[in-house]
């Protein structure tokens, strides 16, 4: 897909995205509206999974860290072709498969259970090191939020991903300086997030995590640094694409009224044309 097309599918996925949120009256739709570029430069660009074969062994690997954005990763799914694009109406119904966090066992596509912060990147540190021993040329990326990052589970796993040489790892890191019901900056602020892991001996780049043009060249290939693992600092807003909603702490998991819904809808139908 060229960058045009990354951009209307990205569009897309929003739209999904909100109306699933308005539907089902629950999610975290700021988190979700600032990630989705990322899934879908990964998804539409950048990996090698194959929806009909959803296990096959030499697949590329995504681990959603912030697993509270799950309803992004099942729309980017579903437009894939992982779950029928219809499944999405039945989100946080009774007995459906698509929980507010993902599961492995249920959702074809899904690699990692996630929910509890602080879990996904240890866990791809662990898919790296062993396509790394078995010479497989998979690579593993994963995704955490920035608030997520104060966890400190993240930086045993930042310091074993450099000991093992990880050059097969990339960390994306959302970094859209808002946490659950405050900003960064006014918690525990990890940032700047670059001098903590290049003095762990990562390779980092900073980009717009909103631009395709730089989420795609950042992430390819031929951007693998021999011997060091990836972070990507990608700088984010929280509710990217809807005026109300950018930048503001509240709409972490906040669902909008009918009014809020429709112009939001119609802000990102307008983005489309
Ligand atoms: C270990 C753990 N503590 C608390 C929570 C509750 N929680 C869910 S999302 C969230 C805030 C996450 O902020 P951030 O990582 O910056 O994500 P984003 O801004 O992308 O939504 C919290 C505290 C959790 N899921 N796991
Ligand atoms: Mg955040």
């Amino acid at each position: 897909m060229n960058s045009h097309d990354l951009r209307l599918m990205a569009n897309k996925i929003r739209r999904r995205d909100v109306q699933a949120v308005f539907e089902a009256g629950a999610g975290h739709i700021g988190g979700e509206m600032s990630v989705i570029d990322l899934l879908t430069a990964l998804y539409f660009d950048i990996m090698s999974v194959n929806p009909d074969n959803p296990n096959d062994p030499k697949r590329d690997r995504l681990v959603l860290s912030k697993g509270h954005t799950a309803l992004a990763l099942y729309i980017v799914l579903s437009e894939k072709g992982f779950i029928a694009k219809d499944e999405i109406s039945t989100f946080l119904k009774p007995h459906s498969r698509l929980n507010g966090h993902p599961n492995r066992t249920k959702v074809p596509g899904v690699e990692t259970n996630t929910g509890p912060l602080g879990h996904g990147l240890p866990i791809a540190v662990g898919m790296a090191k062993a396509a790394q021993m078995n010479d497989e040329p998979w690579r593993t990326f994963v995704i955490t939020g920035d608030g997520e990052m104060q966890e400190g589970s993240n930086w045993e796993a930042i310091m074993a991903a450099s000991q093992f040489k990880l050059d097969n790892l990339t960390l994306i890191i959302d970094h859209n300086r808002l946490q659950q019901g405050a900003r960064l900056v006014d918690t525990n602020d990890v940032a700047p997030l670059r001098p903590k892991l290049e003095a762990f001996g990562w390779a980092v780049e900073e980009i717009n995590g909103h631009n395709m043009d730089e989420i795609c060249s950042v992430l390819a290939a031929d951007k693998v640094v021999k011997g060091k693992p990836k972070c990507i600092v990608a700088h984010t807003n929280k509710g990217q694409g809807i005026s109300f909603m950018s930048d503001d702490v509240a709409w972490h998991h906040k669902v909008p009224n009918e009014q809020q819904y429709k112009q939001a809808m119609a802000e990102l139908e307008e983005a489309s044309q």
